[in-house]
């Protein structure tokens, strides 16, 4: 499974260096990877080229600005940014673009996340980022999120996410219990 996964984040990095990238995965540190790579996968799943990069607002702050005031004009659509603890870099990236940028809180060792998330959801009025749920079920949803965003004018788009829910749907309803 590892080894699949691996290998179409390979494949996916091909893909990304021919199609240019219209989602943006970014985070804080390396060590948020094991958590942002679900949002990673899932985009490759449905085929919509993306970069995923290592940008803090802490310890790049003109990396970060730049990588966000250039955004819009390399194409990208949607930014998706993981951080835990004193977690900026959402609200700092969505402060310097009008793209939608979607927030992953990154479960601390600390506070298991609590912080990652009031961090990143208590935005003040005007300048918003669309906060997902802490960890791993954050990434894939912002991925999906991200994913029902692009859907709204790509009908191929609209057409997986429906395939996808009913895939879940039947997946949940033949569940047995041991
Ligand atoms: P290290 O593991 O590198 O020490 O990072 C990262 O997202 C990570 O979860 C610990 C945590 O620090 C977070 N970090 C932020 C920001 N930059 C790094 N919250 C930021 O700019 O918001």
């Amino acid at each position: 499974m590892a080894n699949q996964a691996s290998h179409s984040r390979r494949a996916s990095k091909k893909q990304a260096a021919a199609v240019p990238p219209v989602v943006s995965v970014i985070m804080g540190s390396k060590s948020d990877w094991e958590t942002m790579k679900n949002a990673s996968d899932v985009l490759t799943e449905f085929g919509v080229a993306h970069e995923c990069r290592v940008i803090s607002a802490h310890r790049t702050p003109e990396v970060l600005t730049g990588f966000a005031t250039t955004a819009e004009a390399r194409g990208i659509e949607v930014i998706i940014a993981g951080a835990g603890a004193a977690a900026h870099l959402a609200g700092v990236t969505a402060a310097q673009t009008v793209l939608p940028v979607l927030g992953v809180p990154i479960e601390s060792k600390a506070l298991h996340g609590l912080d990652s998330l009031l961090s990143i959801v208590q935005m003040p009025g005007g300048i918003p980022v669309g906060t997902l749920a802490i960890g791993a079920s954050g990434a894939k949803n912002a991925a999906l999120f991200a994913i029902a965003i692009l859907a709204g004018k790509k009908a191929r788009l609209r057409e997986k996410l429906k395939q996808y829910r009913e895939k879940m749907k039947r997946k949940a309803a033949e569940e047995t219990l041991p």
